[in-house]
Order: structure tokens, then C-alpha cells, then sequence
């Protein structure tokens, strides 16, 4: 039964930080009713990320749980070192499994991440912690002549950490959050590489301040883990960051509910910026986006003959 408050009777929610997260105590994940799983929603949808220590669910477990928020999927292009699931994606430090930069998961597809649940199975001694940022504080905060620009423009994402640039997605730079209505900064360090509508320099000094400018620390949270919790986030208005100053093992398993489609909060009100003009030496900066321009027509041309328009 809820309270007043919506929050089940014995669970006990405690905010972490001015921005974002909270910690959830008094349940058990994996067997909650319906009423109860939509009060983890709701919590998640105003707190963007949630921790719930002492869970040690089994893979199953883990695996059923996520499963209530959607499909999932494994990692497109990474594999696990030791469990093999089709639905879990595991990072162990030991075999180079440390996200040490910041990101929003697998924003480099047309679809990415919705949320992700994670658990954290084996801690180091000390350090380890994983920081999450709000993407709707960092929007928030801008001035209004930069959320005027940035809502106006798209930027290019790809998995070139995973080796495979050819891998890419347009996004708008903010966009607006399909449960709450909120716009959120949409840029990240780790997989976007070019804002659309700008020349190649200027892409590279207004993307540097804003995916810096979206850890700005009075938008984060920092998370100390012990074994067995689970944390969920909000990919559509978050980023998270693993802090690499441990020694030895650190594993974490990780379920991710697919099929996101960002919404800008407008369209882009100018056209993708190619060089024009004949190829030179500066045309490379402008190889990416060129190619995944001409392929995008190619896929709407492909898809107009099949629809028989
Ligand atoms: O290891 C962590 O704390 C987070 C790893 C990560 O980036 C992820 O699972 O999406
Ligand atoms: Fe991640």
C-alpha cells in the first residue's frame, strides 16, 4: 500500500545530491507487484538515477527484472569476459573493462539505451565509484542565447571507442524527455564527434564546452558501491563516468532496455555543414559527416521505392 507520498509503505528513499539520485532501501527487486514497480518508475523519473543496496540478484533475476521495462539487448560490439547471456552485458577492469569516460549508453544507434540496470558484483577495496550527471540541469543552466543555439542544432554520434566508426546516428543536441517533458543536453564525450550544422572548428570548440560543461560537478552525483547493489539511470537525461583509481578486479553486470527514439525540441533550423567547394586537405574533417549524409539519402531514396513513393 502507498502513502501519501506514493512511496510503498516501508521503502525508504534518500536523496544523494542536489541534482540527482536517491537511494532505495526496504525492498527486494525482484519481487515486486505492479503497483510497487511503478513506484520505482516514477521514483527514477524524478530522481534520474537510483541505487538499491544489498540486492545480490542472480543473472535470471536480473535479467526478468529488466525485462519489465522493455527489450533488451546485449552489447552491440563488446563482449563479456566470463558470463555468457544473450540479455546481460558484464565489464570486468581485468580484461580493460573500466568506462572512464563520460557518456550516455550506446548513443551512437539510431535507437540507444532507454535506462540500463546495473549491478555491481565484484567492488575493489577502495575507489571504483561511478559518478552520474543531470543532462537536464546542464541544459537548464545554460543561458538563454545558448539554449537558443543548441536547441537548433543535431550532432553526429559514432562507436569509434568500440572500433567501429562506421557505426552512426544523428541526435538533436537537446532533446526533450517523452515522460516529463524536460529538455536535457544531449552531447557526450565518448560517442559524439561533430555537430552538424558548424564547420568542423567551430563543431570542435563548442562540442568540447558543452560535453565538459555537462560534468560541471554541481550536476553530479558520485556513487561509493558495495556488492550486490543495483542502479538504475535514465539514459535519456543522464551521462556516467567510472572513476579509475583502483587496483584489481571491479565487475559489473549490466542489463540495457533498448529502443529510444530522441525527440528534439525543434527541428534543426539550418542545414548539415559540408564544405563546399572542390575536395582539399580540410575536406577529411568533413569526411564522416559527408558519408553519413550520402547514405542517409541513399536509405530515404531505398525506402521511398520499397513504399512505392
Ligand atoms: O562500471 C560502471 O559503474 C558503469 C559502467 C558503464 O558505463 C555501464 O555499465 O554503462
Ligand atoms: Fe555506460
Amino acid at each position: 500500500m502507498a502513502g501519501n507520498n506514493g512511496i510503498p509503505a516501508g521503502w525508504r528513499v534518500e536523496r544523494l545530491a542536489g541534482a540527482l539520485g536517491a537511494e532505495v532501501t526496504g525492498l527486494r527487486l525482484n519481487n515486486l507487484d505492479e503497483e510497487q514497480f511503478d513506484a520505482v518508475r516514477r521514483l527514477l523519473l524524478e530522481h534520474l538515477v537510483l541505487f538499491f543496496p544489498n540486492q545480490h540478484l542472480e543473472v535470471e533475476e536480473h535479467v526478468g527484472f529488466g525485462r519489465r521495462f522493455g527489450p533488451l539487448e546485449a552489447h552491440p560490439n563488446l563482449k563479456n569476459p566470463y558470463t555468457q547471456h544473450p540479455e546481460l552485458f558484464e565489464l570486468a577492469a581485468t580484461h580493460g573493462g573500466v568506462a572512464d569516460e563520460w557518456h550516455t549508453d550506446l548513443t551512437f544507434r539510431q535507437d540507444p539505451a532507454v535506462l540500463s540496470v546495473l549491478q555491481l558484483r565484484r567492488a575493489p577495496p577502495v575507489g571504483g565509484d561511478t559518478q552520474w550527471t543531470s543532462l537536464y540541469a546542464a541544459y537548464d543552466e545554460l543561458s538563454e542565447p545558448m539554449k537558443d543555439l543548441c536547441d537548433g542544432l543535431s550532432a553526429l554520434h559514432d562507436a569509434l571507442p568500440h572500433n567501429h566508426p562506421e557505426q552512426m546516428a544523428i541526435h538533436p543536441v537537446v532533446r526533450v524527455h517523452p515522460d516529463t517533458g524536460r529538455r536535457a543536453l544531449y552531447v557526450n564525450e565518448h560517442f559524439t564527434r561533430r555537430l552538424v550544422e558548424l564547420n568542423a572548428t567551430e563543431s570542435d570548440t563548442l562540442l568540447g564546452y558543452l560535453t565538459s560543461w555537462v560534468t560541471n560537478p554541481r550536476f553530479t552525483v558520485r556513487y561509493r558501491w558495495t556488492e550486490g547493489t543495483v542502479a538504475i539511470w535514465d539514459n535519456r537525461c543522464t551521462q556516467h563516468f567510472v572513476l579509475n583509481d583502483f587496483e584489481g578486479e571491479r565487475v559489473i553486470q549490466r542489463v540495457t532496455v533498448m529502443g529510444d527514439l530522441p525527440q528534439g525540441a525543434q527541428a534543426p533550423r539550418w542545414q548539415p555543414w559540408v564544405r563546399p567547394g572542390r575536395l582539399s586537405a580540410t575536406s577529411r574533417h568533413d569526411r564522416q559527416l559527408a558519408l553519413f549524409l550520402r547514405d542517409q539519402r541513399q536509405r530515404a531514396l531505398a525506402d521511398a521505392k520499397t513504399s512505392g513513393g
